[in-house]
């Protein structure tokens, strides 16, 4: 079988785990959190270029003057969308999560740096299936939102998360992000919201 590489898994949610509603984000204006997503799935560990791996909804949902993402080797997942032409060009297009992962493929994030999962609820359920999908970069919305779009993965405030999801302390989430990430509750726009990381530890 196929080796995939490790699967990150960026999102930010509310504390119902709402991630959007009517085909964008629930919020808008969080330039800084925007600015830290843009950072964390950029930086380089090694010489390749990150993956960010998104469902066609979500290629949708970004302002087409940002996309594809700069930076970064875009990846869309979808059924419909012709593979040639791309959507943009440099993009990448798969028909199902299995196969942008699959290596071998020329094209596929084999090639790749970090691999980052981008959403939305589909695609995060399909990667969360996957044994490879081992972290999630979880930015806690605490200001309420309404929401029709959810993660599918409970990571409660407190208390026990759901099947070997353990949250992670600031050291660990440094470490691994690459920078001292901000601590504690971060406030912009009128909204309030906490950095924090996961790790599935079976
Ligand atoms: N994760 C987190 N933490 N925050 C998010 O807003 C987020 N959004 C998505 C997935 N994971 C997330 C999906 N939606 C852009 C727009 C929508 C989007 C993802 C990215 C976007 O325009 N990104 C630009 C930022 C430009 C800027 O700095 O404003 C980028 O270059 O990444």
């Amino acid at each position: 079988t196929a080796t995939h590489p490790e699967l990150t898994l960026i999102v930010a949610a509310t504390q119902q785990m709402g991630i959007g509603r009517n085909g964008a984000l629930p919020w808008t204006n969080l330039r800084r959190e925007m600015a830290y997503f843009a950072r964390v799935t950029k930086r380089p560990q090694t010489q390749l270029q990150n993956a960010v791996v998104m469902g066609r909804r979500t290629w949708e949902s970004i302002p087409p003057r940002f996309r594809p993402l700069p930076g970064r080797r875009n990846v869309v997942v979808s059924r419909s969308l012709p593979s040639s032409p791309p959507p943009a060009e440099g993009v990448v297009v798969a028909r199902s999560l299995e196969e942008a992962l699959a290596s071998g493929a020329a094209s596929a994030p084999a090639a790749s740096g970090r691999v980052f999962v981008i959403g939305g609820a589909q695609i995060y359920g399909a990667a969360l299936e996957m044994r490879e999908a081992r972290r999630v970069l979880l930015t806690r919305v605490r200001t309420a939102f309404e929401c029709d779009t959810f993660f599918p993965l409970c990571l409660p405030d407190s208390g026990v998360a759901e099947k070997g999801w353990r949250r992670r302390g600031q050291a660990e989430m440094d470490a691994w992000v690459g920078e001292e990430v901000p601590r504690g509750v971060q406030e912009e726009a009128g909204t309030e919201y906490e950095f924090e990381m996961w790790e599935r530890v079976d």
